[in-house]
């Protein structure tokens, strides 16, 4: 595990969300939930969390600042930091008592991603990296995995919820995708599922329609893990794009021309 004051606060400030989240995930049906836009959930459970890691942060670090996904951007002081923060990376799932979901959060200095932590409350997996100190799922370091052949691989994806559109494109890949590889997973966590990556759990995964919280930490992760991320076409910046694609280095390049090939 990496010891550095960095990362002590943001698993602290991560723990300190988790057990609210924890608390809540048991209480499910008493939650205020509200719709965002269509099929777009957000409970009492995301917004207490939130609040809870932003002032967490803000003490342990005054004048970063701030993309929320509840709250949006805040802008800091200090213009060379910012942290990238998901209170709650599967909302449905957790809605529905599915119990796979994380707290996502990331640091970006001066535009680029330095550290990460993704927190499973209900498996108690932490997964960590900060830049140049490796990647650990709790005490263990962990790397991508290093399969090299499609047929063997394990996919991950996502699957565009209700309103956002591109289902067609989605289905289109997820034919070329899953003729080729061992299977196809959907897990309804962003976050996860680059964690996923960056251990080794999955070989691949990609998905589009994701913001800056979804990715910030997973990509700080998977880096230090040694893996591979692009956006969906193959452009170098995920966050800027709003898509992904990631996996081993070989995997990584595979996937992107099995997209391009349903897309041809
Ligand atoms: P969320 O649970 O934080 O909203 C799964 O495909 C990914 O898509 C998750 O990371 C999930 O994050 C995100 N997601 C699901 N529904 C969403 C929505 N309505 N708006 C934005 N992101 C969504
Ligand atoms: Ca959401
Ligand atoms: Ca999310
Ligand atoms: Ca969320």
């Amino acid at each position: 595990m990496i010891r550095s004051p960095l990362i002590t606060v943001m698993t602290d400030a991560v723990m300190k969300a988790a057990r609210s989240l924890k608390r809540d995930f048991g209480e499910v049906e008493a939650l205020l939930v509200t719709l965002k836009g269509p099929g777009d959930f957000v409970s009492a459970a995301d917004r207490k969390a939130e609040k809870t890691l932003r002032e967490a942060l803000e003490k342990a670090r005054p004048g970063y600042g701030f993309v929320m996904e509840e709250s949006g951007i805040v802008e800091g002081s200090d213009k060379s930091h910012r942290w990238h923060i998901d209170p709650l990376d599967g909302t449905t799932n957790f809605l529905h008592g599915f119990p796979h979901f994380a707290i996502s959060v990331g640091l970006e200095r001066d535009e680029q991603l330095v550290a990460g932590v993704i927190y499973d409350p209900i498996k108690d997996e932490m997964f960590v990296a900060e830049k140049g100190k490796g990647a650990f799922l709790n005490n263990r370091r962990v790397r991508v995995s290093a399969r090299r052949e499609m047929p063997q691989a394990l996919v991950g994806c996502g699957i565009p919820h209700l309103g956002k559109g591109g289902h067609g494109q989605l289905i289109r890949e997820l034919a070329a995708v899953s003729v080729r590889a061992a299977g196809v997973r959907r897990s309804g966590s962003a976050a996860l599922d680059i964690a996923y990556v960056a251990c080794g759990r999955l070989d691949i995964f990609w998905e589009r329609g994701l913001n800056s919280w979804d990715m910030a930490a997973g990509l700080a992760i998977l880096r230090e893990a040694g893996g591979f991320a692009s956006d969906a076409d193959g452009g170098v910046n995920p966050i800027a794009s709003g898509s992904i694609a990631c996996g081993n280095e070989t995997l990584h390049r595979e996937l992107l021309d099995v997209l391009k090939s349903a897309r041809a």
